[in-house]
C-alpha cells in the first residue's frame, strides 16, 4: 500500500524576530509531520522569492497569502496526485515548482513551497521508516559511505544588519576543529561563549552583553581585528588554545555600494575601500589570526574581486564560500565554476526554495569538487531540519549561530542527539573535525 499525503495545513506563526513566517503540517498513515520556514535579513538578489503580505498588519510582513497559497493550490493539488512518499520527494518538489511555473517562486512563495517540501521530506522518511538524515542521505546520488558529523561554526559576535553596534563585518564564527566528536566541540564553544562573555563585561561593563539575531555578542566595537581580538583572548582563557579555528562572514553585499566597500556603513562616517583594499584587509586577517574559512567577502556581483580573490584563498588554505553570490542556484554555480570565483557552496534551503533543488545544488558542488557548508538563516525557528541535512549530505560543516538562542540551539542539540543515536546504535560515524573541508570526498572515495 502506497503512503499518500491525507492532509496539508499551513498556519501564519513567528520566527526569532518575532515576524511572521510559514509553518505547514502535513498528515500520513504515519502520523503528523510539520516544518517551519526561516528568512534572511541580509538576502541576496538571486533567492527565490518570500512571499509578503504588504499592508498594515506586523508592518506589512505578514504572510496570510502564502499560507492561503498552501491551503488552497499546493495542498488540494498535492492530494490530488496521490504521490506515494516511499518512492521520495524529487517528484512532489518537481511538481510544485511546475505549479509555481515562476523562475523564482514568486508566484505561489518559496516561502509556501518550502515548507511543504521539507514537511513532506519528514513524512517520506518515516514512510521509509528511517531517519530524516538518511532518507536527505539516500536522496543524493552521491551520498557518503559513512556517518559524518559536522564540525559546527558558531557565531560568537554579531554584526552587520544582525546588530546595532557598528561592527560591518557580519559573523564571527568559531569551529571547534580539534574536538574528537560533536558533544566535546558543543562544550568548547559553550565554554569560549561564557569566557567572551566575562571579557565583554570586563572591557565595555555588562551593558554591552546583548546579542545580536543570531545569538552571539554585539559589544560597542567596529574594527574585525577587535572582534578577532576578543574571540582569541576567549579561548586562551577558556583553555582552548590551538584546538579552533575561525570564519569569517562579512556580508559584503550589504556594505557594497557604487563600486565601493563602506566600511562605515553602520556609523555616520564613511569609510570608503576598493576592493583591492578590502583584499588587503583580509589578506592581514587571514595572515595574523587562524581564519579557515571566508564567507562572501565581496558583493554578489564583483565577479572580478571573488576571481583575484580566490587566488589568494588557496595560497592561504581559506574556504571560500558563496552565500549571496550563489543562492544555492545552480546556474549562479555554474558561473562561479566558470569564473573559478570560489570553491565552497553556503547551502540555504529557503534560497531555492525546495529541498530537492537544495540537493542537486549540493551534487553539482561536490561534482565540481566544491566543499558545502551547511547554513541557518537569521530569522530562523526552532525547526531543526538543517542539523538532519548536514549529516544527510555528509558535508563535514555547518553553521546555526551561537551556542545560545532557542532556535540556534536546537540544531546544536540534535546534531547530539543524532551522534548518540549513532553510537547507540553501534552505526560508525565519525566527527568531521580537521578534515571538515573534504569530509565528504574522503568518505566517499573510502
Ligand atoms: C548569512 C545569513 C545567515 P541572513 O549571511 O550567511 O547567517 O544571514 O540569513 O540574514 O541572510
Ligand atoms: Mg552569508
Amino acid at each position: 500500500m502506497p503512503t499518500i499525503l491525507t492532509s496539508v495545513r499551513a498556519f501564519q506563526r513567528l520566527d526569532s524576530r518575532g515576524k511572521p513566517t510559514v509553518q505547514v503540517e502535513v498528515e500520513t498513515k504515519d502520523g503528523k509531520f510539520r516544518a517551519i520556514v526561516p528568512s534572511g535579513a541580509s538576502k541576496g538578489d538571486y533567492e527565490a522569492i518570500e512571499l509578503r503580505d504588504g499592508g498594515e498588519a506586523y508592518g506589512g510582513a505578514g504572510v496570510r497569502q502564502a499560507v492561503q497559497n498552501v491551503r488552497e493550490v499546493i495542498g488540494p493539488a498535492l492530494l490530488d496526485r496521490r504521490y506515494d512518499l516511499e518512492i521520495g520527494l524529487k517528484e512532489i518538489d518537481s511538481f510544485m515548482i511546475a505549479l509555481d511555473g515562476s523562475p523564482d517562486k514568486s508566484d505561489l512563495g518559496a516561502n509556501a513551497i518550502l515548507g511543504v517540501s521539507m514537511a513532506c521530506a519528514r513524512a517520506c522518511a518515516a514512510a521509509k521508516k528511517i531517519p530524516l538524515y538518511d532518507f536527505l542521505a539516500g536522496e543524493l546520488q552521491s551520498s557518503p559511505h559513512r556517518y559524518i558529523v559536522p564540525v559546527p561554526f558558531f557565531n560568537v559576535l554579531n554584526g552587520g544588519v544582525h546588530s546595532g553596534n557598528t561592527m560591518t563585518f557580519q559573523e564571527f564564527m568559531i569551529a571547534p576543529t580539534g574536538a574528537a566528536s560533536i558533544a566535546q566541540g558543543i562544550q568548547w564553544a559553550s565554554e569560549v561563549y561564557q569566557a567572551l562573555k566575562s571579557i565583554i563585561i570586563k572591557e565595555f561593563g555588562k551593558v554591552a552583553t546583548g546579542i545580536g539575531d543570531e545569538g552571539g555578542f554585539a559589544p560597542p566595537i567596529t574594527q574585525p581585528s577587535e572582534a578577532l581580538d576578543l574571540i582569541m583572548a576567549a579561548v586562551k582563557a577558556a583553555g582552548h588554545e590551538g584546538k579552533i579555528k575561525i570564519g569569517i562572514d562579512p556580508a559584503s553585499s550589504e556594505f557594497f555600494d557604487d563600486g565601493y566597500y563602506d566600511l562605515g556603513f553602520k556609523s555616520d562616517k564613511p569609510k570608503k575601500l576598493t576592493s583591492t583594499e578590502l583584499a588587503d584587509l583580509y589578506r592581514a586577517l587571514v595572515d595574523k589570526y587562524p581564519v579557515v574559512l571566508l564567507e562572501d567577502p565581496f558583493a554578489q556581483d564583483d565577479w572580478e574581486s571573488w576571481k583575484y580573490f580566490h587566488v589568494v584563498s588557496k595560497l592561504h588554505n581559506v574556504e571560500l564560500v558563496g552565500d549571496d553570490l550563489l543562492a544555492t542556484n545552480i546556474m549562479r554555480i555554474e558561473k562561479a565554476a566558470e569564473a573559478d570565483a570560489c570553491d565552497s557552496l553556503l547551502l540555504k534551503v529557503n534560497q531555492i526554495g525546495t529541498v530537492s533543488e537544495a540537493l542537486a545544488a549540493t551534487e553539482r558542488a561536490y561534482e565540481l569538487g566544491w566543499s558545502v557548508f551547511v547554513s541557518h538563516r537569521s530569522g530562523e525557528t526552532t525547526d531543526d531540519f538543517i542539523a538532519d541535512l548536514a549529516v544527510g549530505i555528509g558535508c563535514g560543516h555547518l553553521k546555526a549561530g551561537a551556542p545560545c538562542r532557542g532556535e540556534r540551539v536546537a540544531k546544536y542539540n540534535r546534531l547530539m542527539d543524532i551522534e548518540e543515536e549513532l553510537q547507540a546504535k553501534k552505526i560508525g560515524s565519525s566527527y568531521a573535525g580537521k578534515s571538515f573541508r573534504y569530509a565528504h570526498s574522503q568518505a566517499k572515495s573510502e
